[in-house]
């Protein structure tokens, strides 16, 4: 099932029928033990109607209120390398390799709720960067006891110039207003999602493709519980966290993101986040 967070409700998708919760508090409908079977029993006093899901199509926001975004970096392959090439010439390419190995991931603060865009909003890029690429990312949802209730698609934009500069730049590179997007829904499921499935971005300029790949999930180096219990391990969430797992996807270094590019992630199950990059 899908849950999805709009200026007119929560809009609650479950095998192709639409419903409108009740819920009012976005933090304590998503923060629930147990969600897949709280929002199931939820359904049993609920209509459905399909003019919920116009609901969705005007009114959708980001799927988060009272939560911090953190992220993991260098989970996968092709990330070690993009960050290893861009900071060689700093020396700070052996960090990248050697954190891809090490039993600790790198987990860093990405945004708060206010520095998060939802579908179709503007993301944006820094104005002293001159070098930025989108980062499409599984997305974990984790309660306030740690436990993995539920999915959504991550975009983590960031500076590649700043982040190459110095690894002690990073803050900088990564978290920004609008540096952030999530969306379009957090996917919830009674077992965890089909790592087989698949992460696309294809980047539009111009309505004209620029980019496009994709990968599969488990492709990632590190199990999702790990970086979770890492996450958790001294820090507590009273709404629960939003976890970006990392890319596996960075276009060639001769890509920038421009002003007006359409940047759009797809993961199986869970939907497509589209946004803009917005001018400068
Ligand atoms: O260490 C730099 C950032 C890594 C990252 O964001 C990623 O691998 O997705
Ligand atoms: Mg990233």
């Amino acid at each position: 099932m899908k849950l999805f967070k709009t200026s007119k409700g929560f809009v609650i998708e479950d095998e192709n029928q639409f419903y409108l919760s009740n819920a009012t508090d976005w933090d304590a409908f998503i923060n629930r033990e147990n969600l897949f079977a709280a929002v199931k029993n939820d359904l049993k006093s609920l209509s459905a109607d399909n003019d919920y899901k116009k609901i969705i199509e005007a009114h959708i926001q980001a799927p988060i209120k009272g939560q911090e975004v953190w992220a993991s970096g260098v989970t996968y392959q092709r990330s070690k390398k993009a960050r290893m090439d861009e900071s060689k010439d700093s020396g700070g390419g052996d960090f990248y390799d050697r954190v891809y190995d090490a039993p600790r991931p790198e987990l860093f603060f990405k945004a708060t709720a206010g520095r998060v865009v939802g579908p179709n909003e503007n993301i944006r890029i820094r104005r002293d960067s001159k070098w930025n690429v989108p980062e499409p990312e599984l997305t974990l949802f984790i309660n306030t006891s740690g436990q993995i209730s539920g999915y959504t698609v991550g975009n983590d934009v960031s500076s590649r110039d700043i982040e190459g500069e110095n690894p002690l730049y990073l803050p900088q590179a990564k978290s920004y207003d609008k540096s952030a997007a999530l969306g379009p829904c957090i996917f919830v499921s009674d077992k965890p999602i089909d790592t087989n499935g698949t992460i696309g971005l294809e980047i539009f300029r111009d309505g004209k493709t620029v980019f496009s790949q994709t990968i599969e999930i488990n492709q990632i180096k590190r199990s999702l519980e790990e970086l979770v219990e890492y996450l958790y391990a001294e820090c507590s969430f009273e709404n629960g966290a939003f976890l970006m797992t990392g890319t596996g996807i960075i276009p060639e270094d001769s890509f920038s993101l421009a002003v007006g590019d359409v940047v759009e992630i797809t993961i199986e199950n869970i939907g497509t986040l589209r946004n803009t990059v917005e001018k400068k």
